[in-house]
């Protein structure tokens, strides 16, 4: 069976086959990784949705929440090595059917690349400034002082950033140029995933990246959103399935609020607090999160239906950070 053949029924995107499959020692560790994957039952992903773009948005805003970048693997002198491509650019996006708004982001996305890669493993990124202004990727885990990303890049120059993928968890990433409030919240910033050794149990994984938009350089938000686009998953819920174990990768990177708080209609859900734990630490149907602050969140629909996800603070999610997953019966 070709791997494609082999990963049909997990329905993941091509670029992450290839990432996981590059070069041909790459190939066998994706083909022993999908093996490993089928001795479980895989997730049931509902099919994408097919569905017109929002205007003026280059890329479906919809699609991120399962949109993950392998990168591609290498290995040097038995190493292996995960390289990734980021490049800043400024992109005109609609937030909504009246305000176009100039982000500064990365690979032509707000938030940037979910890029993932696997404890033990060496990351290399290759950080590429295509913008007018100065920026950087700064990573949060542990790195040199040397790879911490704090020195500007000028328009049109490379940076590598290259350390271990240490500790295995959530890792925010964002430009640390200041005003970094302002390069924030223009939308320079990702999740980086670093799996445990061992795999977690199989799930349909999505991603939420909280962010806030200033519009006005005042200091405070006049929009937020999930992924980047205000009510992007109200208009369009997330399909997840009845009894399909979902796991969250949930990340806050809202400027200006003092901390924001992530709740689900009508179930609970498991903490694995900054996703370091393999364990979950307390279950519940809210949670605080501060800048930058960032958790593994697992729950089960047991009933179809739609069931609303937001901020408890209601302001916020009247100005966009509003969704819905979409339970389908199995
Ligand atoms: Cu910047």
């Amino acid at each position: 069976m070709t791997l494609p053949g082999l990963i049909g029924s997990v329905r993941r995107s091509r670029r992450q086959v290839l990432g996981w499959a590059g070069g041909t020692v790459g190939a066998a560790i994706a083909a022993t990784w999908w093996a490993t994957r089928q001795s479980s039952p895989s997730p049931q992903v509902p099919p994408p949705i097919t569905a017109p773009l929002p205007p003026g948005v280059g890329y479906d805003p919809y699609a991120l929440v399962r949109d993950f970048d392998y990168g591609r693997l290498i290995h040097e002198q038995g190493r292996p090595i995960r390289e990734f491509e980021v490049t800043a650019r400024s992109v005109p996006l609609q937030l909504n059917q009246a305000i176009t708004y100039v982000s500064w982001n990365l690979n032509g996305r707000v938030p940037g690349p979910t890029l993932r890669a696997r404890a033990g493993e060496r990351l290399r990124i290759r950080f590429h400034n295509a913008d007018g202004h100065s920026h950087s990727l700064h990573f949060h885990g542990r790195h040199s002082a040397a790879m911490d990303g704090v020195e500007p890049i000028r328009h049109g120059d490379t940076m590598v950033y290259e350390f271990d993928a240490e500790p295995f968890g959530l890792h925010p990433y964002h430009c640390h140029i200041a005003p970094v409030t302002r390069h924030i919240s223009k939308g320079l910033y990702g999740l980086l995933i670093i799996g445990p050794p061992q795999s977690r149990p199989p799930a349909d994984e999505l991603v939420l990246v909280m962010g806030g938009y200033d519009l006005q350089d005042r200091g405070q938000n006049d929009l937020y959103a999930f992924n980047g686009i205000p009510n992007i998953y109200r208009d369009r819920p997330i399909q997840i399935y009845q009894n399909q174990r979902i796991r969250l990768y949930l990340l806050n990177m809202i400027e200006w609020d003092a901390a924001v708080s992530f709740h689900i209609h009508a179930n609970l859900f498991q903490v694995f607090p900054t996703g370091r734990t393999l364990q979950p630490s307390q279950e519940t149907d809210v949670i605080t999160l501060g800048p930058a602050e960032r958790h593994i969140l697992e729950f089960t629909y047991p009933l179809p239906g739609q069931y609303m996800f937001h901020p408890h603070q209601d302001h916020l999610a009247e100005k966009g950070c509003m969704g819905i997953f979409e339970v389908l019966p199995t």
